[in-house]
């Protein structure tokens, strides 16, 4: 298989057919540096709103400070689907780490990533990859970016032999990341719940607890993907992640600074994401506008590429266990004659349901 990587080091000016957008798609495509700054210095300009969790205290959520961070989380759902969540708990140096991990594999020669290659053909999604685009059975087209994807939380699950070994720090540094991620997803998930009037502990049961309500063995499960999108001299007419939404209950990005990530705001107008230091861009995926009744939304973005630098991100995706919990709209936010807007499933039968399609 090809890697993206090669096709860049190569100086090729022309990209190869299968990168090459539909004609609809292209129209909203280019440079991710030009559409940002488009973008950020139209007037006026929409921007993905900040929120700072810090002031919530679980033990106290009615409290004024907690009830201010309720609302501008809840509103951000709402209106957005995605925020930059400041105060969110993890050091910073931790953070360098991760990333340096991260470019430390990706540094390596390709034949060494190699190594670690997947094989999703044979059912080995986890590992080094470049995959045809979601839509491949539609268009063919293949997306500019390689990948590293494994889980990650809670340990037990994950096999560290598909973790690379090189750097020496990856594994434990990845491993503390995930240890702060299932605990910041933990807040979250009870901040949101407040955000739809439940008890904190809703969200959280519902997406880890069966419908007899007994605790099963499984935890939410995080799993890590780190996009490496190499440049591309043709970046009006190819696409590093199509847009899609994901089927996660909760996302967590971080990036190397470098422009790319673009989300569909409510008057369907493309936003690119800032570097905002400090913070992680969260989503909110599938599994929770479900179980919201889609009060909260699962955000529509992707991740364009650029002619210039090597973009790397770094997504954890929190997702429930794949048959143990049926999603569904809370019933409490079935009273007044609301009707569910989501049929019942299992978040197996909803990624197996939604693959060929953006948004189910
Ligand atoms: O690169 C990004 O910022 C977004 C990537 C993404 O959406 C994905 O990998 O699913």
């Amino acid at each position: 298989m090809a890697r993206v990587e090669a096709l860049s080091m190569s100086g090729l000016s022309v990209i190869p057919v299968e990168y090459v957008r539909s004609m609809d798609e292209r129209q909203s495509l280019g440079d991710a540096y030009d559409q940002a700054a488009a973008s950020w210095s139209t007037a006026g300009c929409q921007r993905i709103p900040i929120v700072n969790v810090a002031p919530f205290d679980g033990a106290d959520p009615s409290s004024p400070a907690s009830a201010a961070v309720v609302d501008a989380v809840r509103a951000a759902a709402e209106d957005w689907g995605v925020m930059h969540v400041a105060g969110h708990g993890i050091q910073d140096d931790l953070i360098d780490a991760l990333r340096g991990a991260g470019m430390g594999f990706f540094g390596m020669p390709i034949a060494d990533k190699e190594a670690y290659a997947n094989n999703p053909a044979a059912g080995i999604l986890e590992g080094y990859g470049s995959r045809l685009a979601g839509s491949a059975g539609e268009d063919g087209k293949r997306e500019w970016e390689d990948y590293l994807f494994h889980q990650l939380h809670p340990d037990a699950r994950a096999d560290h032999a598909r973790w690379p070994a090189h750097p020496p720090e990856y594994v434990p540094v990845t491993k503390s990341f995930g240890e702060r991620v299932s605990e910041l997803a933990a807040r979250l998930l009870a901040i949101l719940s407040l955000g739809l009037g439940v008890p904190a502990p809703t969200l959280e049961r519902r997406l880890r607890l069966s419908d007899e309500e007994v605790a099963v063995e499984d935890d939410l499960l995080l799993k890590m993907k780190i996009n490496y999108y190499p440049p591309c001299p043709q970046p009006e007419l190819a696409v590093g992640v199509e847009a899609h939404t994901d089927v996660s209950a909760l996302s967590f990005i971080l990036t190397n600074g470098v422009p790319g990530l673009q989300v569909l705001n409510s008057a369907g107008a493309w936003v690119t994401a800032r570097d905002e230091p400090g913070t992680l861009v969260v989503h909110v995926g599938d599994a929770l506008e479900i179980l919201s009744n889609g009060r909260y939304t699962s955000v529509l973005h992707r991740g364009l590429v650029n002619r210039r630098t090597v973009r790397i991100s770094w997504v954890v995706f929190a997702e429930p266990p794949p048959d143990s919990v049926r999603l569904r709209p809370l019933p409490e936010l079935l009273v007044n004659g609301a009707e569910p807007r989501f049929e019942p499933r299992t978040f197996r039968q909803h990624l197996e349901n939604k693959v060929l399609k953006k948004k189910d």
